[in-house]
């Protein structure tokens, strides 16, 4: 499928807008999941023999812990490119109604049977803050980020669906100060499986949570509008971007999507999206 428009129905936006996430099941076949993983063992080919830097689970066994801008140089594949060409960009640009921008691009990774757990969070607010109303009703619709898994049985992301709209319960709260790893009121868990996809607003309380440490490969990559200038927790890429020849290769919405990254880049500190 290379989709040169999407249209999502009004059911859609009416779910991501009051409920702050959009899964699509088999969005994309098994012929693009299996690009996408093949794209990751070259990746991690080029990690053993020292020509790009990850950090492991178990080196010996192949098993990469989190992976981190995967379309700088030392990490970018084609296959990365291709799949966001084909499917994703298109989607995200329904999903926010306008041109979009580069952010983050990398890959949750688990196994081996290390736990892992991130504690509940809202990504760009601060919860119980005087301005957490403030900065979530701007960012209802301005960014989107996903999880893309490439192994089966992907149940690590917990949500609480609605809560990107409103300002943190007081029960939220207390798990937030008390307890943040442990339950929170109204969560559920996504269920995907490869070629599944979640779109989410990353001000949704959420976690991940993989207690026994099941292999786990997830795309999960964030975009922003196109006339939203680069955040601190984005920044830095500008360089990497700007190596000699590195977007000449790739396909024309990731290189748009990248150049409007440069392009919107700001000339003094970046803001802190939390502000
Ligand atoms: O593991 C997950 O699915 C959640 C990751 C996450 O919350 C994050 O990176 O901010």
């Amino acid at each position: 499928m290379n989709q040169a428009t999407v249209q999502l129905s009004q059911a859609q936006r009416k779910a991501y807008r009051e409920q702050g996430y959009l899964i699509f099941r088999a969005a994309y076949g098994t012929d693009r999941v299996q690009s996408l993983i093949d794209a990751v063992e070259r990746l991690i080919d080029r990690a053993l023999a020292g020509e790009c830097e990850i950090r492991w689970i178990d080196r010996e066994r192949r098993l990469p812990n989190r992976i981190g801008h995967m379309l700088h140089p030392d990490k970018y594949d084609a296959a990365f490119a291709e799949w966001l060409d084909a499917d994703i960009i298109p989607t995200i640009e329904a999903i926010l109604e306008a041109p979009i921008r580069h952010s983050l691009f990398g890959m949750l990774a688990s196994g081996g049977g290390q736990h892992y757990s991130t504690p509940w969070h809202r990504d760009l607010c601060r919860p119980g803050d005087t301005n957490e109303e403030a900065v979530l009703h701007r960012e209802l619709v301005r960014h989107t980020q996903f999880n893309a898994p490439l192994k089966p049985g992907d149940r690590f992301l917990q949500i609480v669906p609605g809560s990107h709209a409103r300002p943190s319960t007081q029960a939220e709260m207390a798990v937030y100060t008390d307890n943040p790893n442990g339950n929170m009121p109204g969560k559920i868990t996504v269920e995907l499986e490869p070629g599944d996809i979640v779109y989410y607003n990353a001000n949704l309380w959420h976690r991940g949570l993989n207690p026994e440490g099941v292999l786990r490969w997830s795309v999960h990559t964030a975009f922003w509008r196109a006339d939203i200038p680069v955040w601190q927790h984005e920044s830095g890429q500008h360089e990497a971007m700007l190596t000699p020849g590195h977007l000449d290769d790739m396909p024309s919405r990731t290189r748009t999507c990248i150049q409007r990254y440069l392009d919107i880049y700001p000339e003094d500190t970046p803001l802190n999206a939390r502000d």
